[in-house]
């Protein structure tokens, strides 16, 4: 039995970025080569990130999903190089997640929160992970294409919820669970700034929350670019600051020693 999940990644804590992609958002490419992203990953945890997040498909606005040998050749060199690094993996496929757990990884990050593979609550059950559950209106190919929602919040806490309870009744304990509003998946703008604003109505059901705001687009286009594909370092950890503030627990970012030095200051004003 793990600790829970609030003691292995205490409030802040930072999950480094890790694209083992030719095609991610900010950077996409750059870790493509096995050794690259083996580098990056050891680069981050030095840099004081808690966790890093390996991934092997983009999930971005418009991108086409990879089949499971692409994401496998994908991330099981890098996830072999790594051992003995905290790992999470980034998948909504349970063959990617057993094999990643099977070299060591601890967390399950699943942006489809257990409604792509059947298969995955039982994998992480059994491997006793932690697990984030994270919200998205529909699929990534056309998430961006006009999101609606009756109160974005609202609906957000009570999908949470409700993958919570079903993440539970699949032998998952609570208390390895943290959840994600999923920032920038199947919202616009406005969504993605009311649900960080609002963030004590996704803390007030009872689980760590992970932001995942980090060079997004939503950050470039308020800097007056409508058409930004990606936001900046400095707008970044502007953002994550403040979702600190309102109650947020762990920080996926890009860049890991700047969101370390700007949460490090943060919480000592904060809590002293
Ligand atoms: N965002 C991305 C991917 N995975 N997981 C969680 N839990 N929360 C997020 O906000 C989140 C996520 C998208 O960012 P990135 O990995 O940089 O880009 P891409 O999907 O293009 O690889």
């Amino acid at each position: 039995m793990n600790v829970p999940f609030e003691q292995r990644f205490p409030r802040p804590s930072v999950m480094g970025v890790v694209n083992v992609t030719p095609d991610s958002f900010s950077d996409g490419g750059v870790n493509f080569e096995p050794a690259d992203a083996v580098g990056s990953a050891r680069r981050m945890v030095e840099e004081g990130a808690t966790i890093v997040d390996v991934g092997g498909e983009s999930t971005r606005p418009g991108s086409e999903s990879v089949s499971l040998e692409e994401e496998l050749r994908r991330v099981v060199p890098v996830l072999e190089g790594l051992r003995g690094v905290p790992v999470s993996i980034d998948t909504a496929k349970s063959q990617v997640a057993a094999r990643a757990l099977e070299l060591g990884a601890e967390l399950v990050n699943d942006v489809t929160a257990l409604r792509a593979d059947p298969g995955l609550a039982g994998v992480v059950a059994d491997h006793g992970a932690y697990l984030c559950l994270m919200h998205m209106r529909g699929k990534p190919r056309t998430m961006q294409q006009d999101p609606r929602y009756g109160d974005v919040v609202a609906d957000v806490a009570r999908f949470l919820d409700e993958r919570l309870r079903f993440a539970v009744s699949q032998g998952i304990p609570e208390e390895s669970i943290c959840l994600d509003p999923g920032i920038g998946f199947g919202k616009t703008v406005e969504h993605n700034f009311e649900l960080l604003r609002r963030l004590d109505e996704l803390t007030a059901l009872g689980r760590p929350i992970l932001v995942g705001i980090s060079r997004k687009s939503s950050l470039g286009k308020i800097m007056g670019d409508p058409g930004a594909k990606t936001g900046t370092t400095a707008a970044s950890v502007g953002a994550a600051v403040l979702a600190y503030e309102r109650g947020a627990s762990v920080f996926r970012v890009h860049d890991v020693r700047e969101h370390v030095e700007a949460l490090t200051a943060a919480q000592a004003v904060v809590a002293g």
